[in-house]
């Protein structure tokens, strides 16, 4: 096992990490920007090494001032968190060629499903569902309207390069297919210097079901069930949780054995999230994420297993600590993301906390980096904590974030508290009857844009 890992993060991720890696007697380097020599993590870990100035590209991105951290101290290996250098190819080859090793998958399955048209192939040739569409890249605009006439109208144009919701187009008519197809294409080139687009069936009401997987890197992989994170706005997540309340036990089993099943045939190593597109009782992949996800709290609360601690223990050579069978899940989890933005136009609220108290009791986990007199600089992501409430069943988690919610205090900046007060009077958020355009409809009919 390592005796110092460096975490190549910031925040409550960074917090995370410090923990597991305490919990196993391992020595943590944290790392921050000259605006975070005061923050949580840097007083949290062993040992820090400032690496820069505020902007994420000259610290918390600088591939020589991470490195250099980790000579300077001696960590053996890099934990990425979520973001920053997470999902960077590159950065995997360098970590890799200083001897050093990345708490994360390989290089290669980072760059296979960095490209989206890559990912796609590879987990239909695994026999995972994917949504129909082009088969690769579209060359040009007769070849979208072919394909348009083929799969039926309305289809969705979206960039190799994109992701996570930047680069898509809706082309409901064939109509619409030139300015669809031109518009995604000069997107792309200007958001990832690459004009390569493909072309899916457009699901018009389904939910954004995820399952977690998790590989040894020698065959071996399981999955922990799946997160519903259709509550969306813009394509950021605010509220997770699992089990997903339309997913059967009997369609988990199968959806998660084809997942756990394809991860273990490509040798994946550590955490994973295979994305879908649920509708009708179908799933249909979109995209693999080769990270640790923020909302990873709500699949440990109904597992009851620390996917931090099983991240380093792979990524030091260890086996899994536990296998397939030993997984059930226990009651129901949720998160809900607390940012500091104002309402009702989430823009972004950084400043000075002037008071913080964290809710706490049973069921109740508040993952965050805030403490009283702590000043949010405007440098970075708004997330300044996740309230994460488990029960029994749904019913009872809900309560409980209810009760959670108003325990909560934060004082000094705006925060999106209030949504999830609000949110918590919607019948459908009760019966779980919700799917990706839900959180949007509803926000325009609370406060009609424009
Ligand atoms: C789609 C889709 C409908 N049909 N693909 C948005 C983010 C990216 N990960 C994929 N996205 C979508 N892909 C097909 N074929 C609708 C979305 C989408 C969405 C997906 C998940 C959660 C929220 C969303 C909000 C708008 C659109």
């Amino acid at each position: 096992m390592f005796e110092k890992i460096l975490i190549a993060n910031r925040g409550e991720i960074a917090l995370r990490v410090v923990r597991a890696a305490r919990e196993m007697g391992i020595g943590t380097v944290a790392v921050h920007s000259t605006a975070d020599a005061d923050a949580m993590h840097v007083r949290m870990a062993d040992e820090s090494v400032c690496i820069g100035p505020p902007a994420s590209p000259q610290s918390y991105l600088s591939v020589p001032a991470i490195i250099s951290a980790c000579e300077i101290t001696g960590a053996e290996a890099i934990h990425p968190g979520y973001g920053f250098l997470s999902e960077n190819a590159q950065f995997v080859q360098i970590v890799e060629d200083h001897d050093l090793t990345f708490i994360g998958p390989s290089a290669e399955h980072i760059r296979v499903m960095g490209d989206k048209i890559t990912a796609k192939d590879t987990m239909k040739e695994l026999g995972v569902p994917c949504v129909p569409g082009s088969d690769g890249g579209v060359p040009d605009l007769a070849a979208a309207q072919r394909i348009g006439e083929e799969i039926g109208y309305p289809v969705i144009v979206k960039a190799t390069a994109g992701g996570g919701g930047r680069g898509m187009k809706v082309a409901q008519t064939a109509k619409d297919m030139e300015n669809a197809f031109g518009t995604a294409r000069s997107e792309a080139k200007a958001a990832f210097g690459n004009d390569e687009v493909y072309i899916e069936k457009y699901l018009t009401t389904p939910r954004h079901i995820e399952i977690q997987v998790f590989g040894d890197g020698k065959g071996k992989a399981v999955h922990l069930g799946e997160r519903d994170c259709s509550l969306q706005r813009r394509h950021q997540k605010v509220f997770e949780e699992a089990p997903g309340p339309a997913i059967s036990a009997e369609e988990r089993a199968r959806i998660g054995k084809v997942c756990a099943d394809a991860v273990a045939k490509i040798n994946y190593i550590g955490a994973g999230t295979i994305e879908f597109l649920y509708e009708k009782g179908e799933f249909y992949f979109i995209e693999m994420n080769t990270r640790l996800q923020v909302e990873h709290p709500v699949t440990e609360g109904i597992f009851g297993v620390d996917l931090v601690r099983e991240q380093i223990r792979v990524a030091a050579g260890l086996p899994m600590s536990f296998a397939q069978e030993d997984l059930q899940i226990n009651g129901h989890a949720i998160e809900v993301r607390i940012n500091a933005e104002r309402l009702p136009d989430f823009a972004p609220s950084p400043g000075r906390i002037t008071q913080y108290h964290a809710p706490g009791g049973l069921g109740v986990r508040m993952d965050s980096a805030l403490y009283d007199g702590y000043s949010i600089p405007p440098y970075y992501d708004s997330l300044i904590g996740k309230l994460i409430v488990h029960g029994r069943d749904r019913v009872e988690a809900l309560a409980r974030l209810d009760r959670a919610l108003g325990e909560l205090i934060v004082d000094g900046v705006d925060t999106t508290v209030p949504l999830f007060h609000a949110l918590l009077q919607e019948e459908d958020v009760h019966t779980g009857r919700y799917n990706i355009h839900w959180l949007e409809d509803w926000l325009d009919k609370q406060m009609p844009p424009g």
